[in-house]
Parts: C-alpha cells; structure tokens; sequence
C-alpha cells in the first residue's frame, strides 16, 4: 500500500512511518472497520500534494513510508495485542508514527510500546472508552482509554456524546481526565479553554482520532455512529493547535473506526485529516526548510 501513490520510503530514512493495523475483532455494531486502512490510502491518491493551509507540499520535504499491515494472524485477543506491542516497540523512534486501524482497542499496547515513560493521551471520540470491560473482554474496543488511565497516564478527551454513568462518574473523581463534551465546546469561552490547553501541552503525547468524533453527517462510515460531533474546521482546529505546540513530543497518533463507504466522502475526510496531521506536525518542526527528497514526486503532468 502507498500514501499518496508515492514510492515508500526505507523505514530507516522516512520522517513518517504508516502503519496499517486492520484490526476488527471486538466491534459492536456496524462491521467493516478491517477495511479502513485500505480505503484511506486509497482515498489519500486523489490528495493534491500541496496542503492549502499551510502552503506547501509536505511531500516534497518529508519523506514517508507505508509499513506492512499487523497481520490477525493471533488466535486470542491477548496475543494480537502483544504482536501489535512487539511491530510497534521495534520501529525507530524518532519519526512521526501514524496507525491506521481497525478498531479502536490498538491504541493502549503502541502507547505502552512508544510511549514508556507515561504522558498524555488526546482523544477525539463520541464515546469514551472508559469500560473496565465490556462483553466479556478488556481489549473490547470500549476499554481502551481505561486501560490507558489505569496504567497512569492523562486523558484529555474531546467531543465525548455517549457514555455510561459509571464512566461519567470516573470523569468526574479523577483528576487525571479531563473531557471536553462535544455541545459543550459550542460555548465559545470552553473552545477556547480546550485550545489554550492544547496548546499550553507539554511532553510526551498520543493523539488518537476514532473518527466517529465527527459530526456523522460528515463521516458516517464508522463503527458506532452517534449524532452531533465535531465539524471538520473545529477539527482541522484542533489538530492544528496541537500539532503545531512544539512542547508537544508527539510519540505517535491513530486513526481508527472508519468504515469505508461506497460513495468514498468518510474516507476522504480520513484521508484529508491524515495529510494535514503531517503537514501541521511537519511545519512546526521545521521540515519546510528541509530540502527537497529529490524523488519523482509530485512531477507528473505539472
Ligand atoms: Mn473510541
């Protein structure tokens, strides 16, 4: 697979490590989940190089690479988790890791493989992901962000819709999560408080985007769908503010829950997001004045 229909990169010389994770497993609602990875790079073909935003290509500067997909070759849910925390924990770290899933439970063991040292994990997300267990399973993609705060680290979560009284109960007790509920952020003096904070973040951080966070009349190819969300430009906001603090040691970011859909709208939205992640990422650390790759890029019918 290839990102923007570009060669890949050696894995050692790439600024941007993709790595396909087309886990589906434990999902709850609508199937198809296995399929995002695919549809995003797929979708990420018709992406112009230039990234209007920012004003410039970051694929001229930043050279990238698709990683081979994390097989299910597992037979428990457990070992699964553990081959995911082994590919991961192997890759360099110093470059920009971008997963692709599948299903919103491969978060937790890439953050405990690049992120040891504990930090924040910023989640975009409907739900909230804080279930000790659900059906029968830790690993249920209901649990993730529990796992996560167990293990101690912050969570500062955005546009959280749908969640069960205990979860908000834990919001509630615990200082170490902080959620912003998605009508909330309506009121203009709560958007602000959330991009001064993400903007004042400091350290070692995980971005993970389960793109049902989105307003599913923007993207409704996803797993759970629920209605409200984020828009795109409150979004492309956050991210910008985010990626663009040069406190912030981003050790990796996801995208999980896409579920393609045949008229392709939710996933160029994925696509899109994932382009401007790299461009906003990139320009903050001074990858524009990087010289050019050198390669074929982006030269046909100029
Ligand atoms: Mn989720």
């Amino acid at each position: 697979m290839k990102y923007l229909d570009l060669p890949n990169a050696s894995v050692e010389s790439a600024d941007v490590l993709i790595l396909p994770v087309p886990y589906e497993r434990t999902v709850t609602y609508q199937g198809g989940t296995s399929q995002g990875p695919a549809a995003i790079l797929d979708a990420s073909s018709q992406l112009e190089f230039y990234e209007e935003e920012m004003g410039w290509c970051p694929s001229r500067h930043l050279k990238s690479t698709v990683l081979p997909s994390v097989a299910l070759a597992a037979a428990t849910e457990a070992e699964f988790h553990q081959q995911l925390f082994q590919t991961v924990e192997k890759l360099p770290r110093e470059n920009l890791l971008i997963a692709l899933g599948g299903e919103h439970s491969i978060t937790p063991e890439m953050v405990y493989a690049r992120m040891p040292e504990g930090g924040t994990i910023v989640q975009i997300d409907a739900h909230a992901d804080l279930r000790p267990s659900y059906q029968g399973s830790v690993y249920n993609h209901a649990c993730p962000m529990y796992r996560l705060w167990q293990k101690g680290y912050s969570l500062l979560q955005i546009g959280i819709r749908s969640l069960h009284e205990r979860e908000a109960e834990l919001i509630k007790q615990e200082s170490r999560i902080t959620s912003y509920f998605d009508r909330l952020l309506l009121q203009p003096e709560i958007w602000h408080e959330l991009l001064e904070r993400l903007a004042s973040l400091q350290g070692p951080v995980w971005l993970t985007i389960d793109l049902d966070g989105f307003d599913p009349g923007l993207i409704s190819g996803v797993g759970t769908p629920q209605p409200g969300g984020l828009t795109w430009h409150q979004g492309v906001t956050i991210l910008q503010t985010l990626l663009s603090n040069r406190a912030v040691e981003l050790a990796g970011m996801d995208m999980v829950e896409l579920v393609p859909e045949a008229n392709r709208v939710s996933d160029m939205l994925a696509a899109k997001l994932l382009q401007k992640s790299i461009s906003f990422w990139g320009m903050a650390r001074g990858f524009n004045q990087h010289p050019e790759t050198g390669s074929q890029i982006g030269v046909v019918d100029e």
